[in-house]
């Protein structure tokens, strides 16, 4: 039977490889295959597998399969990052408990992941939502506290009224909830939060061990969201105020040209310092700016607001006074949450300088037209000009020595600042990871200790569920009441949940062995695997989850239990799949089901599809590829197969056969590996086409089916297109007479003598049809070419008279206009 039958093929494999398990990582001390670690960033079982994962998956196991093709001892493990809020509002609709929903949801991705083939190795799953795993994110949580890498802090954060619940900035539009539209408050709220801000330097200084690894766009926007910058502290005294208040700028060769002093409205400073008779306008004005996001206040579209606070900041280098200002494009937690405003140099304190008639004044020369006229600010270099001593100087030189002067003074030193802020971690919600504290009255924040953990959640289902102000776990009144573990006293749960990336923060170490007892993970073992040698997943994690990671990794360096600083040594990120040049939505209804795909056409087919649409990193719009064409090129690759393995057996002496297409074999294995190997999986896969099509023409019209050459093609085919259709792959590696697994079967090796080209094979085509083919020397001539090309028989039956045109590009083509 040579009919190809997809799904006849699955069900026979599927089961196979169950039994036989060929994606096992060896933690055998005997094994001396050197390793590897491919990670697949783990799945959210909301619902059942869909395209993002079909190409996320597809292109993470060409390299897995690779390698395990090359002998390496690999590691290709997954699991399910199964906290969440999904599961919660499922639960609350359904009265159900939300494991019920997350469990259910992972064996249906877990049976689809399995039928689509990828190799991962099973034994190693993990859920961050069992027990066994959170157990050992309390643990690290409670090592961060130890360590003060885990702390508690009041602070400002976006409430709706309506949902009652925290939103993140990114929730928040035009001062609206994004989901039910209410005006969103801002309140003040005591939170968990992971200090990894003390990080920000080791951050940004380890990147240089992932330049060239890592997209270059994930370099630059995780240094863009750390924000290192450098400049200096500044004092300036405020009238009627005792200590002086520090401002931070990057710009101190512009203290001449400061001409008034801005106070976020929301800095305790503000509040503090403001004049009674303008207090109630400062008020009105702080309620509003509080409905705003940091995004909507820094936004350059959005028209400058502001109240004067009423007092006088004093300017240390020339004792002018300036007045001091409330406006919400400064933000109170960046810098000292105050700023020296330069109108003429700061296009935002020039919007607001021409709003509120404010001077401007120009300390910097840069040839440019006055910024008080134009609107236009002059960020550029110059020389300074109304400017004391510092006068014709560069604005380099001109930083240095007013750092030097002020720091003489003693009103102001060099300083550095970032943007990163501090990790909020803390949820006010039920399906997560609970932290691990207990407040007691008398001994404050008492980590649960190590022999009690994990904290499970409570039972609480249904409405109970349902958000309330506060987090659903407060309600568990027999859950939150314990007794403190120092004192014995009457004390209290920590109710919230963390942040779920938390829990994905450090599951790649888990993987080496999820089911240990005596840590979060085995740290000989990670020692051996890590760090990871390839991370495939999706751009959006970019400044979260994969910043997150490095900052733990780090920490637990800190700690003695790894011994790299960073966990993923290269990174690939994968396009998104889109359907008719725009992104699937529900509201488009332009979306295509994985699973109708695979029906229609096969895992194969659409692994291949997803695979050969073009370079791993750009979109794939599904409009422009052909499954149905996969599916067909599938069938020719599984005949010839078939075809070889019924006139041959193994271990024909491949040296004895057709020489022609050996050269072929060999030059396209030689090919596809240096593609593979570069990460041009889809020209990879046009090789493997054209591979195709020679052993075909050599069973039709060549030395036919039972030369050896054509199994030695057949073969190469097998092993090569197990990367990306495993199941067409296995098929065939059986009936060429092996047994399974292909995927262990060993990558074949180009032979050196038979790459070198005596002949090429020159297309001639006679009004853009192909009429003949002509073997030819590598170095013909043009007009040698033109000639031959012209003499064959075949040519001249379809030309009558002399061509119009003949055009020749050697050696490969000519192409005649009758
Ligand atoms: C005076 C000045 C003059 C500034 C000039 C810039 C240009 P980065 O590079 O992002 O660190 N700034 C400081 N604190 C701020 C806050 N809490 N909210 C909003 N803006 C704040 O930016 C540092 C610059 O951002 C500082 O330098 C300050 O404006 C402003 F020609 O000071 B500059
Ligand atoms: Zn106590």
């Amino acid at each position: 039977e040579q009919h190809y039958d997809p799904q006849a093929l699955q069900a026979k494999w599927q089961r196979r490889w169950e039994e036989l398990e060929p994606f096992r990582g060896s933690d055998d001390p005997a094994d001396t295959r050197e390793r590897r670690y491919m990670l697949d960033m783990f799945s959210y079982p909301s619902g059942d597998l869909h395209m993002g994962h079909a190409e996320a998956f597809g292109i993470g196991d060409v390299f897995s399969r690779y390698w395990f093709q090359r002998g390496y001892n690999v590691l290709h493990p997954i699991g399910w990052d199964s906290f969440g809020l999904p599961a919660e509002n499922a639960a609350i609709k359904r009265n159900a408990h939300p494991a019920e929903w997350t469990y259910a949801n992972i064996e249906t991705q877990a049976h689809s992941i399995k039928r689509y083939g990828i190799s991962f190795d099973w034994s190693r799953r993990l859920h961050t939502s069992d027990p066994e795993y959170y157990r050992w994110t309390q643990w690290l949580f409670v090592r961060f506290f130890e360590r003060g890498l885990a702390y508690r802090k009041g602070g400002l954060v976006n409430w709706c009224p309506n949902d009652q619940t925290v939103l993140a900035n990114e929730q928040v539009k035009d001062g609206r909830c994004e989901r039910c539209g209410a005006e969103v408050v801002r309140r003040e709220l005591t939170q968990w939060y992971f200090k990894i801000t003390e990080y920000a330097d080791r951050l940004l200084d380890d990147m240089v061990q992932l330049e060239g690894g890592w997209p270059e766009r994930v370099l630059t926007m995780q240094r863009n969201w750390i924000g290192r910058s450098e400049g200096a502290d500044v004092n300036f005294v405020i009238e009627g105020r005792d200590e002086p208040v520090t401002v931070y700028t990057t710009r101190p060769d512009t203290l001449y040209g400061a001409t008034f002093f801005v106070i976020a409205p929301d800095a305790p400073l503000a509040e503090e310092i403001v004049s009674e008779d303008r207090r109630e306008a400062f008020e009105a004005y702080r309620a509003e700016v509080a409905k705003l996001s940091d995004i909507d206040r820094l936004s350059t579209e959005k028209e400058k607001t502001g109240v004067f606070l009423g007092r006088y900041a004093v300017n240390p280098v020339n004792g002018e006074r300036m007045p001091v200002w409330a406006a919400d494009y400064v933000l109170s937690d960046y810098g000292h949450g105050a700023i020296m405003a330069v109108p003429a140099h700061d296009q935002r304190d020039l919007d607001f300088a021409r709003a509120f008639n404010l001077p401007v004044r120009v300390v910097v020369h840069t040839g440019l037209a006055d910024p008080g006229e134009t609107g236009v600010a002059t960020a550029g270099e110059g020389s300074l000009v109304n400017s004391g001593p510092l006068d014709g100087l560069s604005k380099a030189e001109a930083i240095r020595k007013i750092t030097e002067v002020l720091a003489e003074r003693g009103t102001g030193r060099a300083a550095v600042n970032f943007r990163l802020r501090d990790w909020l971690l803390s949820r006010q919600r039920f399906w997560g990871c609970p932290i691990p504290i207990i407040h007691c009255v008398d001994c404050g924040e008492v980590p649960v200790p190590d022999e009690q953990l994990p904290v499970t959640l409570p039972d609480l289902r249904g409405e109970a569920l349902a958000p309330k102000g506060v987090s659903p776990l407060a309600s568990a009144e027999d859950w939150v009441n314990v007794s403190c573990p120092k004192c014995g006293g009457p004390a209290r749960r920590d109710t919230d949940t963390m942040d779920t990336f938390v829990d994905s923060s450090w599951y790649y170490l888990r993987y080496v062995d999820p089911t240990y007892e005596d840590g979060p993970f085995d740290v000989e073992k990670v020692r051996k695997w890590g760090p990871i040698d390839q991370y495939v997943g999706g751009v959006e994690h970019a400044v979260l989850h994969l910043l997150y990671s490095r900052f733990f990794t780090k920490v637990l360096h800190d700690m003695g239990m790894v011994d790299f600083t960073e966990p993923f040594t290269r990174l690939l990120n994968q396009g998104q799949v889109i359907n008719q040049g725009k992104a699937m939505s529900k509201s488009l209804g332009n979306g295509v089901d994985l699973g109708q795909q695979i029906d229609a056409y096969g895992v194969d087919a659409v692994r291949l599809t997803v695979v050969f649409a073009g370079p791993p990193e750009d979109d794939i719009d599904w409009a422009d590829v052909s499954p149905a064409a996969s599916q067909k090129f599938l069938a020719r690759a599984f005949r010839v197969m078939a075809e070889a393995g019924a006139a041959s057996a193994p271990g024909v002496d491949v040296a004895t056969g057709d020489l022609e297409l050996r050269k072929v074999v060999h030059r396209t294995v030689d090919e596809i590996t240096k593609l593979v190997e570069s990460h041009r999986f889809n020209v990879a896969i046009a090789r493997m086409m054209e591979l195709t099509t020679a052993a075909r023409r050599a069973i039709d019209s060549g030395p036919g089916a039972a030369d050896p050459a054509v199994r030695e093609a057949a073969e190469a085919l097998a092993v090569m297109l197990s990367l990306v259709a495993p199941y067409v792959a296995e098929e065939g590696w059986e009936r060429l007479g092996h047994p399974a697994s292909v995927a262990t079967a060993g990558w074949p090796t180009a032979e050196a003598a038979l790459l070198v080209q005596d002949s090429v094979t020159c297309v001639v085509q006679v009004a853009g049809k192909v009429r003949d083919r002509v073997e030819v020397s590598p170095e013909i001539s043009d007009a040698e070419l033109e000639a031959l090309a012209l003499a064959s028989e075949k040519v001249q039956s379809f030309l009558s008279g002399a061509p119009r045109k003949v055009i020749v590009r050697a050696p490969k083509l000519v192409n005649i206009v009758p």
